[in-house]
């Protein structure tokens, strides 16, 4: 095998001089420096097959909200959830080896020091988006997998919530725990059935418009559609932005005739201007591979409103809290909601005061918000941009389909919970599946997105992306709250930020993409943007 492993690697090299680190989620760079990443990525992943007995491990080639140059390689575990913390310092370190010979050593060492047999069966599984780059990469990929004689299989075009669904039905098909058949259609079916038994009978009201992003998103929501009965559902979907054979116009960011995509409208707050939204239409945005979603409408007085990710947690947690309450489980499951630094303080004070649900901060990334809601029996956990699920222990979704109900109003609440446990991707954040079940609240309530976003006041606030020499210099401490490195930045940022009335900013450097990010809100609009802009001028400054 080590003939074998040296022989593919010399034609799979990493780029010298570049550093790799394993991010907020995953390898994610300019594609050109990746198939040495995705070669050594396919060796790391067998590695962590063979850890856990065989069972299948995912990888994912996609860079999501980057622009379309760019790629990325992320390892998904076996119950769709993200790689081990742990493993991901020994992705970083097998990806820098430096040479084929010094990667063939840390790899054994590797599988010696974690007493793994590299002999024993291995199975992965990948899928990626519709980048271009997306093929060699997944060459590189299996080139590793056929040098280490890892069983593998190829799901091709996916949306990365399908991939880590696959990955979570490949390991429990046949057994009591399984989720759904292995298949892009089992996928379908199954949040397909879920939404109509969610539904309960009622029908949406109006036209979504969705912005696809151009990206993955488009080709699967509309193979979805095709599976979704429109005359039980009333679901009449306008797709919009699904060009996915002209790779430039990938959620496209600059701001511009062609913008679009979650991470667009978040950041910008404003919607696609194409096609130009329709004064009054429901919309929402997908990013580019369909894991986050944001909701908006152009409302006629008041122009732009948007439901990020915050609004569509709490919306989840009071439409899932209000059914626990009629099932009467009210003292037997824990509800809890999940968010990270940039969740808006309204938000955080609605969730905690009017819903009175205990809120868990995390940093940013899925990895360890998913962790922290997994701690909870019902677990909310959505970030600011719109990526996040709803998480139901095992025990929750066993009580909702067997406990014996005492009224024909517990009985609905009972079966609307398993139903809505059931639409829920359970693996990762999901745009696809998040949209479905923010119909099925909205259809339960009898709401416009108006009504929703009646429920609290956003602070204003803005978020803004800084270019730096080098991001790494920025080091975040308090769930990302606060800078520890380098040293003096946080007191030039607590500085300002005190001389505004109900105001919280901070700084950090983002896992993917060579940039920092600022949060800024205060009481009004001007203020948050001056406030975000003096603080990414503090950013620039100690980063040159
Ligand atoms: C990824 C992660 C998200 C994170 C986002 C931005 O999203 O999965 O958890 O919020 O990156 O992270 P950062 O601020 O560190 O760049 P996606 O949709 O790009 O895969």
């Amino acid at each position: 095998m080590d003939g074998k492993i040296l022989a593919a690697s010399a034609k799979h090299p990493i780029v010298a001089g570049q550093v790799y680190k394993y991010g907020t989620a995953g390898f994610r760079m300019r594609a050109d420096l990746l198939p040495g990443v995705s070669f050594r990525v396919g060796l790391l992943s067998g590695l962590r097959s063979r850890k856990l007995n065989g069972q299948a491990i995912g990888v994912m080639i996609t860079a999501s909200h980057n622009p379309a140059a760019d790629n990325g390689v992320k390892i998904v575990d076996p119950m769709g959830e993200m790689l081990e913390q742990e493993w991901e310092a020994y992705a970083t370190r097998l990806v820098n080896c430096p040479s084929d010979q010094d990667l063939l050593e840390t790899y054994k060492t590797l599988a010696a020091q974690l007493k793994i047999d590299v002999a024993a069966p291995g199975r992965v599984v990948y899928g990626r988006d519709t980048r271009p780059s997306g093929h060699g990469l997944v060459a590189a990929l299996a080139a590793a997998l056929d040098a280490t004689n890892t069983e593998h299989t190829d799901y091709r075009i996916l949306t990365t919530p399908q991939l880590h669904y696959l990955t979570r039905c490949v390991n429990t098909e046949g057994t009591p725990k399984s989720y759904g058949q292995t298949s892009e259609a089992g996928y379908y079916q199954k949040f397909s059935d879920a939404f109509v038994r969610a539904l309960r009978g009622k029908k949406i009201q109006g036209q979504l418009t969705v912005d696809c992003a151009n990206g993955v998103g488009g080709p699967k929501l509309s193979e979805m559609l095709k599976v979704i009965p429109k005359d039980a559902t009333g679901f009449d979907v306008k797709v919009v932005n699904d060009d996915v054979l002209r790779p430039e116009v990938l959620n496209l960011e600059a701001s511009g005739p062609v913008a679009c995509g979650a991470d667009f409208v978040k950041t910008k707050q404003r919607a696609p201007q194409n096609p130009k939204p329709v004064p009054g239409a429901r919309c929402c945005s997908f990013d580019g591979d369909a894991d986050r979603l944001i909701y908006y409408w152009i409302d006629p007085d008041t122009r732009f409103f948007m439901l990020d990710g915050d609004r569509i947690s709490s919306l989840a947690a009071s439409f899932i809290g209000d059914l626990v309450y009629s099932a009467g489980l009210k003292d037997d499951l824990r509800i809890g909601v999940v968010q990270t630094a940039y969740a808006n303080g309204a938000s955080t004070n609605y969730i905690g005061t009017h819903l009175q649900l205990p809120v868990v901060c995390t940093p940013t990334g899925v990895k360890h918000l998913h962790h922290a809601a997994c701690q909870f029996d019902v677990g909310v956990y959505f970030e600011a941009n719109g990526h996040g699920t709803v998480v139901f222990s095992q025990e929750a979704m066993r009580i909702f389909r067997e406990k014996e109900p005492q009224s024909p109003a517990q009985k609905d609440a009972l079966e609307t919970l398993a139903a809505v446990g059931d639409l829920i991707n359970q693996t990762v954040g999901d745009a696809i599946t998040d949209m479905l079940m923010v119909e099925v609240i909205l259809a339960h309530k009898g709401w416009t997105l108006k009504d929703w976003a009646m429920t609290y006041t956003d602070l204003p606030n803005r978020l803004v992306r800084v270019e730096v020499g080098n991001k790494d210099l920025f080091q975040a401490t308090d769930a990302e709250r606060r800078l520890s490195h380098p040293p003096g930045t946080q007191d030039e940022i607590d500085h300002v930020v005190r001389k505004y009335t109900s105001a919280r900013s901070f700084a950090r450097a983002s896992g993917t993409e060579n940039a920092c990010r600022v949060y800024a809100e205060a009481a009004t609009r001007s203020e948050a943007d001056e406030l975000a802009n003096k603080v990414a001028q503090i950013v620039r400054q100690f980063g040159s």
